[in-house]
């Protein structure tokens, strides 16, 4: 019995003494680490991820430097929860379900950098939650539930360098609320129900120098959008569908390198907005319905690098749409309703690096011929475009053509006016006349007609060039006669014929010749010199001058007719009457005090004015 109670004690005492020796060997020093938590001393992290902690564990050692509490069902964090770790670093409390912080809950973690609430169920953020985070330079509060943040929410946070609230239901930034984040570099607001800019808010990011709005509800940027921002460089605005206006004034006091207006409803590129952005090198304005790209008006912006307009509508690329970029390398138009992309585009070609022109319906003719010259060093970044007319390359890459093939593919045939029958037409004033341009070329050549004054003649008015290039003159006017001049013109050259036209005028009609030249004159300088492509210019009359003028003459003397008539009829009855009432009495109960009958006192005397009838 005696030996054997001995041996239980001598195996009690291995057991300590293996233990004490296990803990020294195990780590230096030796930490209490809380329960159901990992402790990783070397690098003084404690690790309680996922261990379905309900609340923050006790125990935590003062020197530890990362914390992580993710994924576990944390509902809420009182005041000073964290006290005593101030040498923490990283404060992971992401996927939980914290509803509510209280004030001062992460006070005293003076050394903090990083702080992760990320997909948590936050409504809403106490002013003072986040007090005593002096330190923090990252804080991600992404994918909770947020609706506002308060005035001054982040005051105390001087370092704070960048801003996670993405994903979150804000729907209003107060404007005070991002007070004292005077070093904020990076904030992004991604996916949240914010209808316009949050201007006033973003004036106290005085620091900031990348801003991201996706998925927002913005349906313009008024003037001013910006201001203060003045170190902003990263501006990025997408997937915004009902933005469709940018005002003139809208990016002033911006100095931007980049942005980004993509996935919007823009149907014209922003012009006046950009024109002060002397500085951008990247411009993207995809996936918006734009339809061309306008000649000079990009050459303000000095150091524009790259150009992004994918999946657009683009039809042209006007001639000199580049001009004036001398470092422009990158040209992305994929995905576009491009026929062609003409080397004038460009202020040189030869700065061109990049080009991404896949996706587009193109017709490889002379146009196109810089693009195959130069298809073995341009970078078509894996996507080389291919033709899609004319037929007998239809479907084939650039990079597919050999040298020896060459001749006699990529040309254009030069405009020809084909019916070149003189055509002289002498008729009477008030017919319509037609005179035809019918024109051959490849690429199919436009049609233009200029008048005897030479004007261009627009596609609307009483003289009119039809869609298929025939010029028509409806109720010809002697002043119209003259020598008109058809020109047709594409890629390979043009060619011009000049036709006639004698208008003779009514003999009869001398009376009304003055009023009716008065009315041409302001009829033909409006139908011709009006923009070529213009809608808003005048719509032309629906009837016959002519008509016009004999129809006011006849209402005026009619006009005139009646009020004689009314004039002689009313002497007559004057003159009728023997004695005439020169004054009228008029009695009158006030309405007010009858219909109101409040009892207010109010005298229900009747009332009486007398009026002189002159
Ligand atoms: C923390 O623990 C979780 C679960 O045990 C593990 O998935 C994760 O990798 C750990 N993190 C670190 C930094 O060790
Ligand atoms: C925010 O927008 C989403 C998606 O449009 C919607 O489901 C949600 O109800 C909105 N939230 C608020 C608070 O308006
Ligand atoms: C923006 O400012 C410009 C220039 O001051 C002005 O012409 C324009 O009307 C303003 N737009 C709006 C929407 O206020
Ligand atoms: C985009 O603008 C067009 C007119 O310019 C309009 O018809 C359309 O509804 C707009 N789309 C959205 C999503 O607002
Ligand atoms: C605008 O930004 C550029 C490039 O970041 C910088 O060199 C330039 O000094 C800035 N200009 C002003 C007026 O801030
Ligand atoms: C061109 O745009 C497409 C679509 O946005 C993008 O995937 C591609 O990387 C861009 N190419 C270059 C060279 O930037
Ligand atoms: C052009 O159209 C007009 C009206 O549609 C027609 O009268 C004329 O004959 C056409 N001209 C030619 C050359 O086809
Ligand atoms: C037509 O071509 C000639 C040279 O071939 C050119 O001088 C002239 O400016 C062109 N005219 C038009 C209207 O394009
Ligand atoms: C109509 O007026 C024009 C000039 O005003 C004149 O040359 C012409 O002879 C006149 N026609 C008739 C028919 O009086
Ligand atoms: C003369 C001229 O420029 N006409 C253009 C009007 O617009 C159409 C397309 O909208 C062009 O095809 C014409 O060339």
């Amino acid at each position: 019995m005696c030996v054997e109670v001995t041996d239980w004690r001598g195996v009690y005492w291995w057991v300590v003494l293996l233990w004490i020796v296990g803990v020294a060997a195990a780590g230096d020093p030796p930490w209490p680490c809380p329960q159901r938590c990992e402790c990783l001393h070397e690098i003084l992290m404690v690790n309680c991820s996922s261990r379905h902690l309900t609340s923050v564990p006790e125990g935590v050692h003062g020197n530890t430097k990362r914390l992580s509490l993710a994924n576990n069902r944390l509902k809420m964090l009182g005041r000073r929860q964290f006290s005593g770790l101030g040498q923490l670093r990283e404060l992971d409390l992401s996927d939980n379900m914290l509803t509510m912080i209280e004030v001062e809950a992460f006070l005293g973690l003076q050394n903090l950098l990083t702080l992760r609430l990320t997909r948590n169920r936050l409504k809403i953020i106490p002013v003072g939650a986040f007090s005593g985070l002096s330190s923090l330079r990252l804080l991600d509060v992404s994918e909770n539930e947020l609706l506002v943040f308060l005035d001054f929410t982040f005051r105390e946070m001087a370092s704070l360098q960048k801003l996670e609230a993405s994903e979150n239901d804000l729907v209003f930034i107060s404007n005070r609320a991002f007070n004292g984040l005077l070093n904020l570099q990076e904030l992004n607001l991604d996916r949240c129900n914010l209808t316009s800019v949050p201007s006033e808010a973003l004036s106290q990011l005085t620091g900031l120098s990348r801003l991201r709005f996706c998925r927002v509800g913005f349906t313009t940027l008024p003037n001013n959008s910006f201001r203060r921002l003045n170190r902003l460089r990263e501006l990025t605005i997408s997937h915004s569908p009902g933005l469709d206006s940018v005002a003139a004034n809208s990016l002033i006091g911006l100095n931007l390198t980049s942005l980004t207006l993509s996935y919007c409803n823009l149907s014209a590129v922003p012009y006046a907005p950009l024109h002060h952005l002397v500085y951008l090198r990247y411009l993207d304005l995809s996936y918006n319905p734009i339809t061309s790209i306008q000649s000079n008006l990009l050459g303000d912006l000095l150091r524009l690098q790259e150009f992004h307009l994918v999946g657009g509508s683009l039809l042209r690329v006007e001639p000199g749409a580049f001009r004036g970029l001398v470092h422009f390398r990158l040209l992305n138009v994929s995905s576009n309703r491009l026929l062609t992309l003409e080397e004038t585009i460009f202020h040189s070609v030869g700065t061109l690096e990049v080009l991404r022109l896949d996706g587009n319906p193109l017709a490889c003719d002379c146009r196109m011929l810089w693009v195959l010259r130069r298809r073995l060093r341009l970078d078509f970044d894996g996507q080389p475009p291919s033709c899609a007319s004319p037929v007998q390359v239809q479907g084939r890459k650039f990079q597919d053509f050999t040298e020896a093939e060459l001749p006699g593919l990529f040309t254009c045939r030069q405009a020809r006016i084909l019916n070149r029958k003189p055509q002289e037409v002498r008729t009477d004033e008030g017919h319509t006349v037609l005179f035809f341009c019918q024109v051959d070329g490849d690429p199919i050549p436009s049609v233009i007609w200029v008048s005897p004054q030479r004007t261009l003649i627009s596609t609307t008015g009483r003289i009119r060039v039809l869609p298929n290039g025939t010029l028509e003159v409806r109720y010809a006017q002697v002043q119209d006669s003259g020598y008109y001049r058809c020109f047709a013109s594409n890629a390979a050259g043009n060619d011009s014929i000049s036709v006639s036209l004698r208008v003779r005028g009514f003999p009869a009609s001398s009376s009304r010749n003055r009023s009716a030249h008065f009315f041409l004159e302001g009829w033909s300088l409006a139908s011709t010199q009006m923009p070529v492509n213009g809608s808003q210019g005048p719509q032309p009359f629906p009837f016959d001058v002519k008509t016009l003028v004999i129809a006011v003459t006849m209402g005026f003397l009619s006009f005139l007719s009646s009020v004689a008539i009314c004039f002689v009829f009313m002497f007559f009855w004057s003159q009728s009457k023997g004695q005439i009432k020169h004054t009228a009495t008029i009695d009158f109960v006030p309405r007010s005090a009858g219909a109101a009958s409040t009892g207010g006192g109010t005298s229900m005397e009747t009332g009486r004015f007398t009026m002189k009838l002159i």
